[in-house]
C-alpha cells in the first residue's frame, strides 16, 4: 500500500469521499495484522496483559487511524489534533502498537518489548504523561467513555471562543462491554446525547465477551437502542469488514448526534484456539496458540519484526494529517495578535497571574474592610464572583444543586447545545459522570473544570477523582454541606468518613477554609495548582470571619497557621479545620478564663501543611504539653498532626438528622468539650 493511496485523514468530508473506499483488502489486513502480532508479542514477552481486544479491534483501529484520525506524531499536542481514547484499556497494547506503528518517537519497538516492565513507557494500562499520544489514563472501565465527553464538550466550548478555523476536531473512543456495563456510561451518554456532541464517536467492541464468559451471562442491554433512546445516532456493523467501518466513520462524519457504532468483532482474532473465547482476554495466548494465529493470519515476521513494506505503509499513515497540521498553522498565525496569546495561554494552563492576584486581592481587601460572617459555600460564591470573570477558563458547574452549592454566579450562562459559548453546565444528577468528564475537560486543555456537589457524595466522584490525581490534572470540586453542620438532612447527607477518605487520595488537596477569608485563599491555591486536583470542603451555616487584618500574603499556602494565641507560652495548642475553628477559639477562650493560656491552630490544608519543611512544621505544631484536634468527622489522619497521644473532638459515629447546633451538642463537638478535654489532661478537672 502506498502513501497517496491513504486518504488523508484532515480532509473535509466531501473531499474524503473522493478518496478510493479502501486500500486493497490484503494491504489492510497486513497492517491489521502487525497490530495483532504486536499485542500478541508484546503480551507472550510479559507474560501478562489482554491480546484478545488488540486483536479483536486491530481493523477497526487500522482504518480509523489510517483514514480518519487527524493527527501528527512530530507534533502529537497540536491542540487541534482528533482526540483518541482507548477507554477499553486493558486493551494497552492496541494503542501501544498504533503508537509504535504511526511513528511516535518515543514509542520505540524496545518500549513495546518491554511492555509492563518497570520504567517503561508501556505500562500495564495507559497511563496519561508516560507516552505522547496517551490522551487520558484508562483502565477503570467507564472513565475514558466519560473523559471524552468531556473533551467533546471542551471543544465546542474553545470552538465557539475561537472560531471553527483553529478549534475543530473529533473525540473517537474505543469501548468495551465492560465500558458500557458501568453505570459511569449512562451518565456520559445521557449528557452526550442532551449536548447534541456531533463530533464523538464511539466505537464499541462488540465482541459478547468479558473475563467471566459470554456477556450474557451477565448482560442482554440492545446497546444501540440505548444510545438511541439517549439522543445519539447507533448502528451495527462488522467489525472486520474494512469497507463496512470505513462507510460507518464516514457516515459519522456527518451526523448531527454523537455516535455510537457496534463493531461485531471476535476477540482474540486469528487465535485458533481461543478466538472468540475469554481465553484470549487477559493472559498470555502462549507459544503454541501464537504460532497458529501466526500462520492464520499468513504472518511470517519473526517475533517484534514488522515487514518494512508493512512499516512503511502505517509511517505513512502517521504523516496524513501533516497538510492539516499545515494549514492549522497557517490559520493560528492569521490570528489577531491577542487572540493568539490567550488561545496560547489557555492551551498552556497558565493563568492570568496579575487578574488573578489582582482579584484575589480586591477580594481580601473589602473582607478587611467589611468582615462577612457568612457559610463558606457563600463565600465560595463570592470568590467566584471576581474569579469567574477575569479567568474565562473556568468552567463551573453542579449535578442538579447549584443553588446549595453556589457555584454558578450571576449571569454565568449555561452551556447547551445550541450555545456552547457559556461556562456553566448543568450536569444533571451525575455526580460520577461530572467528576469524570471534568477530568476529560482539563486533559483536552483550554480549560479549568470546577464542579459542585454535597461533599457526601464525593464516594460517586470518587473513582474520577482518583484518576484527576494520579493524573496530575487540575480539576476543582466544590463540595458543600460538609458536616453535621448541614443539619437536618441527616446522617445520609452528613459526610464524617469522607474527608479522612480523600485526605488519602495521593496527590489531591483537599481544603477546609475556616472563613471567607481562608476561602478567597484556597480558591487561588487550587486555581495556581497546575498539577493536582483540589476539593474545597465548605459549610452550609454561617462561620465568623477571623481574618480582619489584611495579609497580602496567601496564609494558607502554609496549610497550617497559628490563628489566635496568648502573647507568651501555650499550654494547650488546638488544630481545628474549617467550622469548627471557630469551636477551637471559643474553647480557647473557656480555657483562658481558667487561667490556661492556649492557641488555635488553623488547618485549612493537611497536604500542604505535611510538605512544609520540618522548621515550620515543629513550630506550628509546637510544644504544648496539650494538642487537640477538632474536626466534625473521624479522627482518621490527625495522628500526623496532634500525635497518637493528642485528644480529638470530633465523630464517631454517623451523625443524626436536627437542627445543626443541636447535633454540635449530641455530638460533644464544642467549646466546653474542648476546654473539658484539655482540663481533663491537666489534671484540672
Ligand atoms: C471499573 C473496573 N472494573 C473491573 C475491571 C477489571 N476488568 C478488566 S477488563 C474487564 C471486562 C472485560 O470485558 P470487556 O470490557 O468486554 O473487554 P474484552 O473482554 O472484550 O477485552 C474487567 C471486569 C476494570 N478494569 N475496571
Amino acid at each position: 500500500m502506498s502513501a497517496k493511496a491513504s486518504p488523508t485523514a484532515a480532509v473535509a468530508p466531501a473531499e474524503r469521499r473522493e478518496q478510493p473506499v479502501a486500500s486493497t483488502a490484503i494491504a489492510h489486513a497486513s497492517m491489521a495484522n502487525a497490530i495483532r502480532a504486536l499485542a500478541m508479542d508484546a503480551v507472550e514477552q510479559a507474560k501478562s496483559g489482554h491480546p484478545g481486544m488488540p486483536m479483536g479491534m486491530a481493523d477497526v483501529a487500522t482504518v480509523l487511524f489510517t483514514r480518519f484520525l487527524k493527527f501528527d506524531p512530530a507534533d502529537p499536542i497540536w491542540p487541534d489534533r482528533d482526540r483518541f481514547v482507548l477507554s477499553a484499556g486493558h486493551g494497552s497494547m492496541l494503542i501501544y502498537a498504533l503508537l509504535y506503528l504511526t511513528g511516535y518517537e518515543a514509542m520505540t519497538i524496545e518500549q513495546i518489548k518491554r511492555f509492563r516492565q518497570l520504567d517503561s513507557i508501556t505500562a500495564g494500562h495507559p497511563e496519561f504523561g508516560h507516552a505522547p499520544g496517551i490522551e487520558t489514563t484508562t483502565g477503570p472501565l467507564g472513565q475514558g467513555l466519560a473523559n471524552a465527553v468531556g473533551m467533546a464538550i471542551a471543544e465546542r466550548h474553545l470552538a465557539a471562543e475561537f472560531g471553527d478555523g483553529i478549534v475543530n476536531h473529533r473525540t473517537y473512543v474505543i469501548a468495551s462491554d465492560g465500558d458500557l456495563m458501568e453505570g459511569i456510561s449512562q451518565e456520559a451518554i445521557a449528557l452526550a446525547g442532551h449536548l447534541k456532541l456531533n463530533k464523538l464517536i464511539v466505537l464499541f467492541d462488540d465482541n459478547g465477551i468479558s473475563i467471566d464468559g459470554a456477556i450474557a451471562l451477565a448482560d442482554s442491554v440492545d446497546q444501540v437502542k440505548r444510545f438511541e433512546a439517549a439522543g445519539w445516532n447507533a448502528s451495527r456493523i462488522d467489525g472486520h469488514d474494512p469497507a463496512a467501518i470505513n462507510a460507518a466513520l464516514e457516515k459519522a462524519l456527518t451526523s448531527n448526534r454523537p455516535v455510537l457504532i457496534a463493531c461485531k468483532t471476535k476477540i482474540g482474532f486469528g487465535a485458533p484456539t481461543k478466538q472468540g473465547s475469554e481465553k484470549s482476554h487477559g493472559s498470555p495466548l502462549g507459544a503454541e496458540e501464537i504460532a497458529g494465529a501466526r500462520k492464520a493470519l499468513g504472518w511470517s515476521a519473526a517475533p517484534f519484526e514488522v515487514p518494512a513494506d508493512i512499516l512503511k505503509a502505517w509511517r505513512a499513515a502517521g504523516t496524513h494529517a501533516k497538510d492539516a497540521l499545515t494549514d492549522w498553522n497557517k490559520r493560528i498565525n492569521e490570528l489577531d495578535r491577542s487572540k493568539r496569546a490567550e488561545f496560547d495561554r489557555r492551551i498552556k494552563g497558565d493563568l492570568p497571574k496579575q487578574a488573578l492576584a489582582g482579584a484575589i486581592r480586591a477580594l481580601k481587601e473589602k473582607l478587611a474592610a467589611q468582615p462577612k460572617e457568612i457559610a463558606t459555600r457563600n463565600a465560595s460564591e463570592l470568590a467566584l464572583e471576581t474569579l469567574v470573570p477575569v479567568l474565562p477558563e473556568m468552567i463551573g458547574g453542579s449535578a442538579d444543586l447549584t443553588g446549595s452549592n453556589n457555584t454558578r454566579i450571576k449571569n454565568q450562562k449555561a452551556i447547551s447545545a445550541a450555545d456552547f459559548s457559556g461556562s456553566f453546565i448543568h450536569y444533571g444528577v451525575r455526580e460520577h459522570g461530572m467528576a469524570a468528564v471534568m477530568n476529560g475537560m482539563a486533559l483536552h486543555g483550554g480549560i479549568i473544570p470546577y464542579s459542585g456537589t454535597f461533599l457526601v457524595f464525593s464516594d460517586y466522584c470518587r473513582p474520577a477523582i482518583r484518576l484527576a490525581a494520579l493524573m496530575e490534572k487540575r480539576v476543582i470540586h466544590v463540595m458543600t454541606h460538609d458536616s453535621i453542620g448541614l443539619g437536618e438532612d441527616g446522617p445520609t447527607h452528613q459526610p464524617v468518613e469522607h474527608l479522612a477518605a480523600l485526605r488519602a487520595i495521593p496527590n489531591l488537596l483537599v481544603f477546609r477554609p475556616c472563613d471567607a477569608v481562608e476561602t478567597a485563599e484556597c480558591w487561588q491555591l487550587a486555581l495556581e495548582t497546575k498539577n493536582r486536583p483540589s476539593m474545597l470542603a465548605l459549610t452550609r451555616q454561617t462561620v465568623p470571619q477571623f481574618r480582619n487584618r489584611f495579609d497580602a500574603d496567601n496564609i494558607c499556602a502554609q496549610g497550617a497557621y497559628e490563628i489566635a494565641g496568648p502573647d507568651g507560652r501555650a499550654e494547650v495548642s488546638i488544630f481545628a479545620t474549617g467550622s469548627e475553628v471557630a469551636v477551637a477559639v471559643a474553647g480557647a477562650r473557656l480555657l483562658a478564663e481558667r487561667g490556661i493560656a492556649a492557641r488555635v491552630v488553623s488547618v485549612p490544608c493537611f497536604e500542604l501543611f505535611l510538605g512544609q519543611k520540618e522548621d515550620y512544621r515543629r513550630a506550628i505544631i509546637g510544644d504544648a504539653r496539650v494538642k487537640i484536634g477538632v474536626e466534625a468527622a473521624v479522627r482518621q489522619g490527625w495522628d500526623a498532626i496532634i500525635g497518637s497521644d493528642g485528644l480529638f473532638v470530633g465523630m464517631t459515629s454517623f451523625g443524626a438528622s436536627a437542627p445543626y447546633k443541636e447535633l454540635y451538642k449530641k455530638f460533644a463537638i464544642t467549646a466546653e468539650a474542648v476546654a473539658h478535654a484539655a482540663l481533663t489532661k491537666l489534671g484540672k478537672m
